[in-house]
Parts: structure tokens; sequence; C-alpha cells
């Protein structure tokens, strides 16, 4: 897209960049320009216009446009991106685009506000407008139905490490499998879903929703949720993170790939993981797991040592941390 082109050039460009090089190199007229450049000011996008230099964009608005998202997110998973100002949820409008449309491996689904985001087993995902990311990333991977869960594993790690790729003094963890927690609250949540037949996936969706610069928590979570910012002090960028993770999920996608398993993960995933050595309760289906995590496996399940000496693999399950968190 041409808007997001020209949003490219003058966020890469050092200093101002001219009507004319703007033209030239996006092969449109000056009107066509002058109207893109328009319609970024009224997203937001604060312009200097000087004459005989050109343009330069001194202030980035906090949106989640395609436009602002592709313009930064290059060799990443991100190709295409469906915002919406207000949806659901962002992993039903994935699954409806990806059953009713050929939206491509890699498209992203986004929005600012989900009217009913949704947790795992029914829960619910508390998703205001202006503070927050929440989005799903389409994928259709040439994988086993069984090993769609990993997914999510791949996500935690890619996101975890684009959060502190942003925010250096960020001190996150993975709380298995699928939270992302900072001093022992909970900032972000992943919710893979799939659609499959016994041994084809047709597409996976990663829904994740992460706390960016919240302040205010709704009664239900305030005990258990918290935000970057609220753990930090640091605003940041909502399409920056995003940006970033495009990349880092990339980078552990292509490992998971290589080996349809998280062989090439497990260290960097378990140095990551907050219930390392710690003691756990693992509530499955029925039973109740108790002892220390010893760390995942190469197919994502948790080891847990028992007190008789044993260690049980865990698959399904909720983990709480003893004496960590409040919360399971
Ligand atoms: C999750 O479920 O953590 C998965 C959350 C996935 C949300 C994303 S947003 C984009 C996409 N579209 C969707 O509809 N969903 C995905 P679970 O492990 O079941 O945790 C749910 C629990 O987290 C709730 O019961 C609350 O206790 C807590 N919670 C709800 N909203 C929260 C928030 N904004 N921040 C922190 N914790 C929250």
């Amino acid at each position: 897209m041409k808007k997001t082109a020209i949003l490219k050039m003058l966020r890469e460009a050092d200093g101002f960049v001219s009507g004319q090089v703007l033209c030239e190199q996006l092969g449109v007229s000056r009107t066509a320009v002058w109207k893109y450049i328009n319609q970024l000011k009224e997203e937001g996008y604060v312009f200097e216009a000087v004459s005989n230099k050109g343009y330069r964009i001194v202030e980035y608005p906090d949106i989640l446009t395609d436009s602002e998202i592709l313009s930064r997110a290059d060799n990443g998973i991100i190709r295409e991106v469906i915002f919406f100002p207000e949806t659901d949820s962002t992993n039903n409008q994935a699954k409806k685009y990806a059953t009713e449309t050929d939206a491509a491996n890699g498209t992203l689904f986004i929005t600012e506000c989900q009217t009913g985001g949704r947790g795992r087993r029914g829960r619910s995902w508390v998703s205001p407008a202006g503070s927050g990311i929440w989005m799903s990333l389409l994928l259709r991977p040439q994988i086993a139905p069984e090993h769609a869960s990993m997914l999510t594993i791949v996500a935690a790690m890619a996101m975890a490490e684009a959060i502190k790729a942003n925010v250096s003094e960020a001190e996150c963890g993975i709380k298995w499998p699928n939270d992302i927690v900072m001093n022992g609250k909970k900032i972000c949540g992943i919710l893979t879903e799939m659609s499959a037949e016994m041994d084809y996936v047709h597409y996976v969706v990663i829904g994740i929703g992460l706390n960016v610069n919240t302040t205010q928590f709704d009664e239900s979570i305030k005990d258990v949720a918290s935000s970057i910012y609220n753990e930090t002090g640091k605003k940041i960028s909502r399409s920056a993170i995003v940006a970033a993770f495009s990349r880092t999920f990339a980078k552990y996608y292509d490992v998971f790939m290589a080996s349809r398993d998280l062989s090439g993960l497990t260290d960097e995933y378990n140095r990551m993981l907050v219930n390392k050595d710690r003691e756990v309760r693992v509530l499955g289906t029925g039973e109740v797991t108790e002892g220390v995590a010893l760390g995942i496996k190469s197919d994502g399940e948790l080891m847990v040592k028992k007190d008789d000496g044993t260690v049980a693999m865990v698959r399904a399950g909720e983990v709480s941390v003893r004496g960590l968190y409040g919360y399971v």
C-alpha cells in the first residue's frame, strides 16, 4: 500500500524527505502524496513541512492500523494486517476470515477494543480500548494437529523477547504454558485455537492479549493483572511491540518448523520459565499433581518432580506456583 510505503520512508528517513523523492520512489503524483499525508495527519501523525526540504514526522500516534504496523514490521511473520476499531474477539474474526476467505499465513487481526475477549475454557479476557494489544495471528502450518499447542509456547517466548527488546528493564518471565508475568502479575495471556482434521491442520489462530500502558484494571482482575507501564514506569508504543513480535516470532517459528517440535527451544524457554525449580500445583483434568517444576520437554509438556522422586509429565493443565501468586 502506498500509504504504508510513504510512512515507512518518512519513518526511516534521517531528516526531511522531499515531496519529489516520495513521488519518484512510489510512482505517484504530488496530489496523491498530499492526499496520503492528509490521511496520516487525520490519524494523528504530526508533520513538519518545510518548503524546499519536504516532510518530516515529528510525532507518532499510539495506534494499531495496518499502515502503522506494516511500516515498521519488516522481515517478520506478519504479512497483512486487518484492523478493527472494535470487535467481539480477534480470535473469532481470525477464524471467520480463515474459514470464509483465503486469508494467508501471517495475517494479523488486531483491534483497539474487544467486547467479548476470550480466555481459555470459557473464561473472559478484559480488553478495554486504548492501552493494550489484542491481536490474533493466523498461521497455516503443515504440522500434525497434536503439535499445534506447542505454538503457544513459541508465541510466549516471542512475546517475552519482544517486550524485552522494547523495555530493557522489563523482567518478564513465562508462567507455563501461556502467561507472561512481571513481578508475579499477569501482563499477557495467549489463547491458541485451531481447525483440523485427524491428520491435517486447516489453520491455527494464536490470540494474544497484552496489557501495555494500562493503569486502571477491572475489579475482576485487579489482584492478578498488571501492565508493562505499571511494572516499569515506561510508556511504550504498542505498534513497536507488535513489530518486534513479528520478528521474534518468525525467528522462533523457523526453529520450531525445522523439527516440528520444541527441541531447539526448550533450553531458552526453561530460562524464561518462572515456574522452574519452584513448587507447583498442577490442576489437570480431574487429578492434581504437586511437585517441583523442572522445565518443559521438546513436546511442551511440563516435567514435575513429585515428593516421591518420580517425574510426572503434565500436558494440559493449569499451574499455580505456591507462594508466588495468588492466582491459578
Ligand atoms: C488467557 O486465558 O490468558 C488467554 C487470553 C487471550 C486473550 C487474547 S486477546 C486477543 C485474542 N482474542 C480473544 O478473544 N482472546 C485472545 P486464561 O489463561 O484462561 O486466563 C484468563 C484469566 O486471566 C481470566 O479469568 C482473568 O483472571 C485473567 N484476565 C482477564 N483479562 C485479563 C487482562 N486483561 N490482563 C490480565 N489478566 C486477565
